[in-house]
């Protein structure tokens, strides 16, 4: 089996493999400046995608390509744009994080991106998303929460194993991408290293 690879500012560490099928393409971390000072640290993150969906879904196009080749397209927009099945997994390491917190970010950075790729207003949608984050929910750190986007692009979102909802829109599951994979990700390092990460899977 492949190893786990460890977030190295956190010392989290991922499985190389989730759900079987879906390889890690990279780990990174969120971070947030609080009042413009300093900032905290509030979860890493590890990216992973289906091997069989890659290559069905990218081989024939990028299948050749070396990884120098690769990093001149844009392969990750294909990846956000197709129904390949992906996983975004956040664990915690912030340990006083309220559901308005977690609200108030979602606004920001999902909603800048339903705006960008959605264009005219989605702040009802948006908040018809927000809204379902119930003030009960805890997330301590170390939990652990699963961004999956399945087939027919439907967003699944589990708590430390437990389903809290399932939504399906091409929109949602790009804009929540993007903020891994995207042009201004959380981490950069995670999109530099997507390309090599991603070339094994189209080639083998
Ligand atoms: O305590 O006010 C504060 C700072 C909290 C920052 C929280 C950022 C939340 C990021 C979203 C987390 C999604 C699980
Ligand atoms: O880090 O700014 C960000 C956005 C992260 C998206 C996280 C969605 C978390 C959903 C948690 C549901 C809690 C009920
Ligand atoms: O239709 O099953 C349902 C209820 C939807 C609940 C949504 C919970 C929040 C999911 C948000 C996803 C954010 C990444």
């Amino acid at each position: 089996a492949k190893a786990d690879i460890t977030e190295s500012k956190t010392g989290v560490s991922f499985p190389a493999v989730l759900k079987d099928s879906q390889q890690l393409l990279g780990v990174g971390l969120r971070k947030k400046s609080v009042m413009g000072l300093k900032s905290i640290n509030v979860y890493a993150f590890g990216v992973y995608a289906d091997e069989s969906d890659v290559k069905k879904c990218l081989a024939e196009k990028y299948g050749s390509l070396s990884v120098s080749q690769l990093k001149e397209k844009d392969v990750n927009e294909d990846l956000m744009e197709s129904d390949v099945c992906m996983t975004v997994r956040l664990q915690i390491v912030y340990g006083r994080l309220s559901i308005r917190s977690v609200r108030n970010a979602f606004e920001e950075s999902v909603g800048d991106r339903l705006q960008k790729f959605g264009g005219s207003d989605n702040k009802e949608l948006l908040q018809s998303f927000t809204s379902q984050f119930k003030d009960d929910i805890k997330i301590p750190r170390g939990s652990t929460i699963d961004l999956s986007k399945e087939r027919g692009y439907v967003l699944r979102t589990k708590i430390d194993g437990k389903e809290v909802g399932s939504i399906q829109s091409k929109l949602l599951c790009h804009s929540i991408l993007d903020l891994y994979i995207g042009d201004a990700p959380f981490d950069q390092q995670v999109r530099d290293n997507l390309e090599s990460n991603l070339a094994p899977l189209l080639n083998d």
